[in-house]
């Protein structure tokens, strides 16, 4: 039995019924609670910034299905657009009108890109990005950070971050040396590590990819000038300077990172946000780059549903509700309160802790800090997470449950829910 004060006997039968339907019971390996110990819930419903699983009990969620539902879950626009949408027909696989809504938004928003390729998954928008920057550059060679995770694609899964960090699996099993000696890895924030790969590898780098605000080592800034830095190098080297923005984009400005930093990247991958929910990614950037991608150019990739009109209408529903004045205030507002309460509860009741966010975007390590790269997240108490993760859960607060993630806020968030989070911390933190 599960060591819990919430009924959970619905929860428990069902996911042990589906670990013998599905490998580890979920359908992507974070889900199934390795880390912080303790069986997943099994949801029922989400709405605004709830959850409900399927024994009742109900749950402020900070996971927000990893970042799609900015808006709150289950947005009642959001819904009403789909209603209308699906009354059409669910699937086109040719050109829709919504398409050229969605990507001029995106083009709009997003400082790098002036051309866009819609996707089904930020794994495939950072494949098709791979293929692209290589083509582009005729280079094969790139450098990603310890930590970041780009999807789970082969060549990016080397001292990846989230689930492959949660498992303790940086190189996972199947993927081919070949896939991987041309990936290069850098400590996150070290600008000097990049500066020597590029000139021990000149003219062989294709470009650097990674998240501009880590959330897959836990949540992680990017250093005064380090994006800056990579700019100039990336520039002198004639790689290309390629910001994952699955995570921040739409997050953490409307503009993502690259606004809020103010550098822009040559290529952009997204999804979660600009999806609303449902499956969505994107990737884009330079004209020129993007005009090899076929059948404009040479390079390949295509998919069956990209571009799907429920997919699309949920991207630019969700988009219009994000436009809306005051959205990245209060967003930044709540998501302040949240971070700067838990570290002042957490150091009150004894822990070493840092932690912080940017906008809709936060996180706490079990450390003293300061946490700068994925070594030194790493070093952080996973056990005493744990603990933590189970605590808040069994008093309705549902967490990411990995220290190698991020939390994520919405506009449904309401300062209440924010004192009542706060509350439990301290709670839980003193308890620990
Ligand atoms: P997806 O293929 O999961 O849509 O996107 C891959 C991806 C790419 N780049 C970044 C920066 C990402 O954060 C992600 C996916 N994020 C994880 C959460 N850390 C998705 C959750 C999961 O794997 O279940």
């Amino acid at each position: 039995m599960v060591n819990t004060t919430i009924k959970t006997t619905k929860s428990q039968e069902i996911f042990a019924a589906a670990q013998n339907l599905m490998p580890g019971g979920v359908n992507s390996p974070v889900r199934a609670f390795k880390s912080v110990g303790g069986q997943p819930i099994v949801f029922d419903r989400v709405k605004d910034a709830y959850i409900w699983d399927v024994d009742g009990n109900q749950y402020i969620d900070y996971v927000g299905t990893w970042g799609p539902a900015i808006c709150g879950h289950a947005h009642p626009e959001v819904i009403a657009a789909l209603h209308e949408a699906l009354e059409k027909g669910t699937s086109f696989g040719a050109p829709s009108f919504l398409e050229n809504v969605l990507a001029e938004m995106v083009i709009d928003a997003v400082p790098s890109i002036e051309m866009v390729r819609f996707v089904n998954s930020g794994t495939e928008a950072c494949m098709a990005v791979l293929r692209l920057m290589r083509a582009f550059t005729n280079r094969e060679k790139i450098i990603k950070f310890e930590g970041c995770y780009h999807g789970h694609a082969d060549t990016f899964l080397v001292k990846a971050g989230s689930g492959v960090a949660t498992l303790g699996l940086p190189d996972s099993p199947g993927v081919p040396k070949s896939s991987t000696i041309t990936t290069l890895t850098a400590p996150y924030n070290d600008l000097e590590a990049v500066k020597v790969l590029l000139e021990q590898n000149r003219d062989e780098i294709a470009g650097v990819i990674l998240e501009p605000v880590v959330g897959n080592a836990g949540f992680i800034t990017p250093d005064a000038g380090f994006l800056e830095g990579l700019r100039e190098l990336t520039h002198e080297h004639g790689a290309l300077l390629v910001f994952d923005e699955v995570m921040t984009g739409f997050r953490i400005a409307y503009g993502g990172a690259q606004e809020k930093f103010g550098v822009t990247p040559d290529l952009t991958t997204l999804g979660k946000v600009i999806g609303g929910g449902l499956p969505v990614g994107a990737y884009g950037g330079r004209r020129d780059i993007m005009s090899m991608i076929a059948p404009a150019g040479p390079v390949y990739q295509a998919g069956t549903l990209s571009g799907n009109p429920l997919a699309m209408t949920a991207g630019i529903k969700t988009l219009e509700l994000l436009q809306r004045p005051g959205t990245y205030e209060y967003l930044d507002q709540i998501t302040q309160k949240l971070a700067d309460g838990l570290v002042k509860i957490a150091q009150e009741t004894g822990h070493s802790v840092c932690g912080g966010h940017i906008s809709a975007m936060f996180g706490l390590f079990f450390t003293s800090g300061p946490v700068h790269n994925y070594e030194d997240a790493k070093k952080s108490d996973m056990a005493k997470f744990g603990r933590f993760h189970r605590g808040m859960l069994e008093r309705g607060v549902y967490l990411a449950p990995s220290q190698f993630e991020a939390g994520f806020t919405s506009l449904a968030h309401t300062e209440a829910d924010i004192e009542k989070t706060l509350a439990v911390a301290r709670e839980v933190l003193a308890s620990l």
